[in-house]
């Protein structure tokens, strides 16, 4: 167990360093938005129904059955629309508005690369030309046809279709469309994680208005196995490499297992950057400072943030 003294002197290293970096970045994963009630990936809950949410974010698992992969979908969209940015989405886009607004003396280039894609780090008032969704978000969709290049995007339309409407039902009996307030006030006490997925048939499902031969939409994310969206990853690739090098890197409720989100944090040590790990699990040698150039806090990311980065943020 890390003792007080242990966090307070990694604190108090961690903000003198903080103070005196130029150029930061944060990489963002599922533990962010978990205290807004998002689950993460892995553990126990990674689960949807009886799925491993994994295996649901792939183009097989949508080709295969996209029914199915919809129906979790809508479950996520629905989840995303309820959660609200928590204080350390807030922090973090306070941060973001510092490097964007240069004139207030405060000279520092800052970007956040989310994994997540939850759309709550733009509906914290993050600046918007310094976050970057490299997983895409749950509130776009795309054509499924190659020869269409359609894509909707900031959709936050309930229900998408009638069918879909039915697996978002299990929050609410009436059949109808919601503002994003409704949906806020709504009790989601009751998880779908037990009702049995329906079978769908492609025509229940979201279809692209733009193609004659009536092509499915997709949710606007990365699946495993699909590459990054490239104007995303080349604005990072620039931003780190760079002449002048990033001095610290924020890694945020990321279990560091997803790549390439998790090749940047080793580009950025490369290069003489310094780590910061905010994460309810943390191991011990980080914590006991045993890590060169590395710190870590231990705790709720929703609680670590706003207090670690108040030397430059101030009180949120
Ligand atoms: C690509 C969108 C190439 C969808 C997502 C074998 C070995 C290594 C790599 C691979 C491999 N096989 C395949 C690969 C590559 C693969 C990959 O990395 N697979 C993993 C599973 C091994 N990567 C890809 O496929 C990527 N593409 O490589 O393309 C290519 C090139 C050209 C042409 C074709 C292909 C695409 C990856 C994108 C996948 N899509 N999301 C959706 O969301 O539905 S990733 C998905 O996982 C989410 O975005 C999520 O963010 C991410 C999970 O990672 P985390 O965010 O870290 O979440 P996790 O649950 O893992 O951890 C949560 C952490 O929070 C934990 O550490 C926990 O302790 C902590 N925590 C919990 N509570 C809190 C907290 N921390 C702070 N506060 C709290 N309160």
């Amino acid at each position: 167990m890390e003792s007080e003294q242990q966090m307070s002197k990694q604190l108090r290293e961690f903000q003198e360093h903080l103070k005196k970096s130029k150029k930061i970045v944060a990489l963002v994963g599922a533990g962010l938005s978990v205290s807004s009630g998002l689950p993460t990936f892995r553990g126990s809950q990674g689960l949807w129904k009886n799925f491993n949410m994994i295996d649901l974010a792939t183009p097989d698992a949508f080709y295969i059955d996209p029914g199915l992969v919809w129906q979790f979908y809508s479950w996520r969209r629905v989840s995303a629309l309820k959660a609200r940015p928590n204080r350390g989405h807030l922090a973090l886009s306070k941060l973001s508005n510092l490097s964007s607004n240069r004139d207030n003396g405060k000279k520092v280039d800052y970007i956040t690369i989310t994994q997540n894609v939850d759309g709550l780090s733009s509906r914290s008032n993050h600046c918007k030309d310094n976050l970057y969704e490299i997983h895409g978000s749950l509130f776009n969709l795309k054509c499924t046809s190659f020869m269409c290049n359609y894509v909707d995007r900031n959709n936050f339309k309930h229900p998408l279709t009638k069918a879909l409407a039915d697996t978002e039902d299990e929050y609410e009996k009436k059949n109808r469309k919601r503002t994003l307030e409704e949906i806020e006030q709504q009790d989601l006490s009751i998880s779908p994680q037990f009702k049995p997925v329906v079978q769908l048939t492609e025509s229940d499902l979201p279809q692209c208005p733009v193609c004659k031969d009536g092509s499915l939409l997709r949710p606007g994310v990365v699946w495993f196995g699909e590459s990054l969206p490239l104007n995303v990853i080349t604005k990072i690739d620039n931003f780190i490499e760079s002449e002048t090098p990033v001095d610290l890197v924020l890694v945020i409720g990321t279990s560091g297992t997803v790549y390439p989100a998790n090749s940047y944090v080793d580009r950025i040590k490369l290069k003489g950057g310094k780590v910061a790990i905010f994460n309810t699990d943390i191991e011990e040698d980080i914590l006991q400072g045993k890590v060169k150039d590395t710190w870590g806090f231990r705790g709720d990311a929703a609680e670590l943030l706003p207090v670690a980065l108040e030397p430059l943020i101030g009180e949120i």
